[in-house]
């Protein structure tokens, strides 16, 4: 049994998942109206994870006889500077969920709640890649520019990225 505490650190992430979402729809939007086709379908699928991370928080609190709560979600903004500072936005957005998700660890340790401990391990690791991958994102477009045919090669490294996408992100079972 979660206690009250941990059941709204839960929800909040589950809340915040699906923000992540939004805001992640919203830059796949973006992209398509820039022409940015591969930028667009890479966050399109990213979206759709994050709503994966949310169901996973969702059944979690199912199984512990807990009740999910969803609140409004915050409208994204609709336009960015450039794609780099869309990027850096979302490598900035990822690092505050990692924040989130140690705190959630932290709670869990000191209570202590030791299954979801474990349960949470899967986040830990999943955060750890995903900075990684928009880290290195953020390196190949600062390698490559987004100036002149620039553009074009990031948007067909992100095409390539979208489609080489593992379902090892999916839960199992
Ligand atoms: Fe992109 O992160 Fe969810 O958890």
């Amino acid at each position: 049994m979660l206690s009250p505490q941990m059941i709204d650190k839960l929800n909040a992430q589950i809340n915040l998942e699906i923000a992540s979402s939004h805001l992640y729809l919203q830059m796949s939007s973006w992209c398509a109206h820039q022409a940015l086709e591969g930028c667009a379908t890479f966050l399109e699928q990213h979206a759709d994870e994050e709503l994966m991370h949310m169901r996973r928080l969702l059944s979690y609190l199912h199984e512990t006889g807990a009740l999910a709560v969803l609140g409004a979600v915050e409208a994204p903004p609709t336009s960015f500077p450039s794609l780099t500072a869309m990027f850096e936005q979302v490598y900035a957005h990822e690092k505050l969920i990692t924040a989130k998700i140690n705190d959630l660890v932290h709670l869990a340790n000191t209570e202590p709640d030791y299954a979801t401990l474990q349960f949470l391990q899967w986040y830990v690791a999943e955060q750890h890649q995903e900075e990684f991958l928009f880290k290195s994102i953020l390196d190949k477009i600062n390698l490559i520019g987004v100036t002149g045919q620039g553009l074009f090669f990031i948007d067909r490294e992100l095409a390539a990225l979208a489609t080489s996408k593992q379902p090892a992100n999916l839960p199992q079972g």
